[in-house]
């Protein structure tokens, strides 16, 4: 298997065909304050075991993909420390007493260097892997994400991660807009709203796939095999 071979994966609603040299494992937001029994994720009354649900299938992925020397890249949502990246109306929606920058379980909620903020140790970067730090939900708006995609040639995205309907979401559409074929892995992406997720891979592969490609891990491991 060369990075020129092109692969063939069962999606819906037609398989996506992608190419190793071309392609870029994109993981969305696997961040502590998400995942973590004990962060903010929690703290707001959400149920992270359905987040947690990924983290296998992403570390089998994860895995593979660095075996393979293919191109990783991953997310964290998260604002600078001094918050001048922080929009005001993002820190009070919701009208939570508690919200992005005050003081959480595990550091400054949402910001950047914060314990809370990093990415979970079972998928951590590893050194050569780009970490894309983003202050909204998708993750090409005020980022280099989409100059380091050209620049490496990258057009076809697997894209995994928290949480479906809103960053993952999110990220497909503004790669879709851009050029860049998506596959969304369902096994990968998990939401704190089940019918969201639901929703969230649905409205990405109706219409004949208007925003993008949706399958499993497994039907991408088999297709290496
Ligand atoms: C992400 C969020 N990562 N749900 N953030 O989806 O606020």
């Amino acid at each position: 298997m060369t990075t020129t071979d092109t692969f063939a994966v069962e999606a819906e609603p037609y398989p996506f065909e992608f190419s190793p040299a071309t392609c870029a494992l994109l993981i969305i937001d696997m961040q502590r304050d998400f995942l973590e029994p004990g962060g903010f994720g929690e703290m707001l009354g959400n149920d992270v075991s359905l987040l947690r649900r990924t983290i296998e299938p992403n570390r089998k992925l994860l895995a593979l993909w660095r075996e393979k020397g293919w191109q990783v890249m991953h997310t964290r949502e998260g604002h600078r420390p001094d918050l001048g990246c922080l929009p005001p109306a993002k820190k009070v929606r919701g009208r939570s007493p508690t919200t992005i920058g005050d003081p959480g379980p595990m550091g400054r909620i949402l910001v950047r260097g914060e314990a809370g903020h990093d990415i979970i140790p079972e998928l951590y970067p590893q050194s050569g892997e780009a970490v894309i730090d983003k202050p909204g939900k998708g993750a090409f708006f005020a980022t280099d994400l989409h100059a380091i995609l050209q620049n490496r040639g990258i057009m076809q995205l697997i894209v995994t991660g928290v949480t479906t309907e809103v960053c993952v979401n999110t990220t497909v559409r503004e790669a879709n807009d851009r050029g860049y074929n998506c596959l969304v892995l369902e096994d990968c992406v998990g939401s704190y709203i089940p019918e969201m997720h639901d929703a969230g891979l649905k409205m990405i592969k109706e219409q004949g796939g208007i925003f993008g490609w949706v399958s499993h891990s497994d039907k991408v491991l088999a297709a290496l095999a």
